[in-house]
């Protein structure tokens, strides 16, 4: 399962974002699809799609998509050089598959610690820019050699020479303007500022009214990447509540469902995640595939038969299929197109696989 992970100085709201998804009853999934890690946890996936799916099918169950988050623990100034935890927090950087960057801006005297969240991703960045100087500088040598008694590895010496000199100035490999193509060649090195990354701004409760300010710089500053503002504390007292005073509490802020549900959605999406969906009395059931998989490889999502015997797949995009209010309804009116082996699933597709093993 794809997982992503908190990345932030101290004081910064981590383990209580931490808490917020996996403390309390709102996106938690239940223990039997949580891991053996105790620092890894399973949120769900909150999906109105779905919901609306299986109250037209009437589904006994409803099984959202679901992804693993950790808490990758505090970083401080010089962990690139072994400070703090380290080197130990860099092994936990490399085991996912998108950062989390939680910036503070709560103001709190009881909490020591800066609250400035430009400051925070400044002292960030910086240490996992050095971590990554550090391994680019190693592997460019090492490729070097090896580029003299193999030609083809020009164009790799010539991506690890841009990434030294980005993280030489301190800058992290995704604020480098690296096209695709080169970002793409460093993968296989699994530099650190290589992942994807979104920022958590973690506001106090009386900055909620200024969330707009507060995260335009942050914003700017991470130019391309999803900033959510959140009060943290707020989230994870509203996640210990029943759902109806949950929703009450949140909407009486003004805060909607709460940004918790905004947070999880953007960092599926962030590491490449899209949902299809299967839908019947039975259950209705969001099933996560990666960008650009094809029919079948979405079908082996369900079941490695499916994949092998696949035939074809039933299709019709979830809005067009709620529209019409059933399988039937939307069949008679010739909606479901019949998609083969090399039709790229979109997100949002309602599927029903033919297969014959
Ligand atoms: N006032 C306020 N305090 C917060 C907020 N988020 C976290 N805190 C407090 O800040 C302290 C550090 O939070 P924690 O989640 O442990 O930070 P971590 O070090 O990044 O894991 C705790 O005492 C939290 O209760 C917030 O949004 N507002
Ligand atoms: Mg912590």
């Amino acid at each position: 399962m794809e997982r992503f992970g908190f990345v932030g100085l101290p004081n910064a709201g981590k383990s209580s974002l931490y808490n917020a998804l996996a403390g309390g009853g709102a996106l938690a999934a239940p223990y039997a699809f949580a891991t053996t890690d105790p620092n890894v946890g399973v949120a769900i996936v909150p999906d109105p799609r779905l919901d609306q799916l299986a109250e037209m099918s009437g589904s006994a169950k409803k099984l959202n998509a679901r992804v693993e988050f950790t808490d990758i623990g505090g970083l401080v100034e010089g962990a690139s050089k072994g400070e703090g935890l380290g080197n130990q927090f860099l092994a936990g950087i490399r085991e996912v598959d998108a950062i989390v960057f939680v910036l503070r801006a709560f103001d709190n005297q009881d909490v020591p610690g800066p609250f400035e969240p430009l400051e925070h991703l400044r002292v960030v960045e910086i240490e996992l820019a050095l971590a990554d100087l550090e391994a680019a500088e190693r592997h460019h040598a090492k490729q070097v050699k090896a580029a003299r008694g193999d030609t083809t590895l020009g164009a790799l010496v010539a991506a690890l020479e841009r990434a030294v000199e980005l993280l030489a100035e301190g800058t992290p490999l995704y604020r480098g303007d690296l096209d695709e193509e080169t970002r793409e060649a460093l993968r296989p090195f699994f530099f650190l500022t290589n992942k994807p990354v979104l920022g958590v701004v973690n506001l106090g409760e009386e900055q909620l009214e200024d969330a707009e300010a507060i995260v335009a710089p942050v914003a700017h500053e991470l130019a391309g990447a999803q900033i959510v503002p959140m009060c943290v504390q707020l989230e994870a007292e509203a996640a210990l509540l029943p759902a109806s005073e949950r929703a009450e509490l949140l909407e009486g802020l003004g805060l909607g469902e709460g940004a918790l549900a905004t947070f999880v959605n953007a960092a599926y999406r962030l590491m490449g995640l899209r949902t299809f969906f299967t839908t019947g009395e039975k259950e209705s059931r969001a099933w996560t595939f990666s960008a650009g998989a094809s029919a079948p490889e979405c079908a082996g999502v369900i079941h490695t038969d499916f994949q092998r015997g696949f035939i074809r797949a039933e299709t019709i995009f979830w809005k067009d299929l709620v529209a019409k209010g059933s399988w039937a309804a939307a069949r008679s009116e010739g909606l479901v197109r019949s998609e083969g082996k090399d039709y790229r699933p979109v997100d949002g597709d309602v599927m029903e696989f033919r297969f014959n093993v």
